[in-house]
């Protein structure tokens, strides 16, 4: 068992600074080791070097209305190319955000890899308006549109690089509550399957689980993209991360999600993104955040399979 953790620490998908540090609190706090006593071989991969490329963002919209669409393009390219070789190399690429921007490379690099890939999203957000759609102008709100090409003539042309080659009926959402207008548009007319938190109180966390999976791998043959934003979580459980939304999961049922994954065996790779150490009140609100991330990741890569 081989994994390469990757880091992302890159904050311009979105205005609020810190998030970039996720990986390295990530890493502070032992995950390297803690993966390595599930059994896995890790090696660490750093695709954006030393290159800080959190200081060139601006919060004024291009033409195309979005924000810092050259700087995310460039990113995305580099952890794109790191998931696809690590995967081509045979290791479980586990990336370390930053904010969610980057699930445009990871899920389009896995699907270059395998392109039977499907994709569990667990998040607050849908993660998928466009350019045409998008209010914010904040990209790690767009990465779905990118990598199924959804409105594709108003996408900046530096993102001309990413495969549109995700099917809407290879991914499942799982934890939103917050999606906007023109979002609820593009879930229904591409039939996306979602379950937001009603559908987790409605029929419990397993059945969800079982249910999305029923619509995107119904044989369960497909390798799984797990992209797991921290703010799917309860704010009570997970409150360093730039767009908190009450009535989340509770910590239990987040880590249900990965654990149910990692029992398919067919976990093919990991995003664990959008902790923000800058945005706790206090020191436990980062130490609870920096620690559910890390036992997401766990989860995921087997630990409480017996
Ligand atoms: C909102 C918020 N839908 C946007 N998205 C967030 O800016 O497009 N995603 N916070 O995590
Ligand atoms: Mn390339
Ligand atoms: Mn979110
Ligand atoms: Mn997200």
């Amino acid at each position: 068992k081989n994994a390469s953790i990757i880091l992302a620490p890159f904050s311009g998908g979105q205005p609020k600074n810190g998030v970039e540090l996720g990986p390295e609190y990530i890493m502070e706090a032992g995950f390297k080791q803690q993966v390595e006593e599930l059994g896995w071989n890790t090696e660490v991969v750093e695709p954006l070097g030393k290159t800080n490329y959190n200081d060139l963002q601006s919060d004024i919209k291009d033409k195309f209305g979005v924000k810092n669409a050259e700087v995310v393009s460039s990113v995305c390219h580099k952890i794109h190319d790191a998931v696809k070789d690590a995967a081509q190399d045979g290791r479980l690429p586990v990336t370390i955000g930053g904010d969610h921007s980057i699930g445009t490379a990871t899920v389009s690099g896995m699907l270059e890899h395998n392109p039977n890939t499907c994709v569990l999203w667990i998040d607050a957000h849908a993660d998928i308006n466009s350019p045409a759609t998008t209010d914010s102008g904040n990209l790690h709100g767009c990465p779905m549109s990118f990598v199924m090409g959804i409105h594709k003539e108003s996408y900046p042309p530096c993102f001309d690089w990413v495969p549109q080659n995700l099917k809407p009926s290879k991914i499942a959402y799982i934890g939103l509550r917050d999606v906007d207008k023109g979002e609820k548009q593009i879930l229904k007319e591409y039939d996306i399957a979602a379950f937001s938190m009603y559908h987790v109180d409605k029929y419990g966390i397993g059945k969800v689980v079982e249910m999305a999976l029923d619509k995107i791998n119904p044989k369960r043959d497909c390798p799984i993209h797990l992209s797991y934003d921290v703010d799917a979580i309860d704010p009570s459980f997970v409150p360093a991360t730039g767009t908190r939304v009450q009535g989340g999961l509770t910590l239990r049922e987040g880590l249900f999600i990965a654990e149910d994954v990692a029992a398919t065996g067919l976990l093919s790779s990991v995003d664990i993104v959008e902790t923000n150490p800058l945005l706790g009140e206090h020191e436990n609100h980062v130490l609870d955040t920096v620690s559910a991330a890390c036992a997401i990741g766990r989860c995921a890569l087997g630990e409480s399979l017996l």
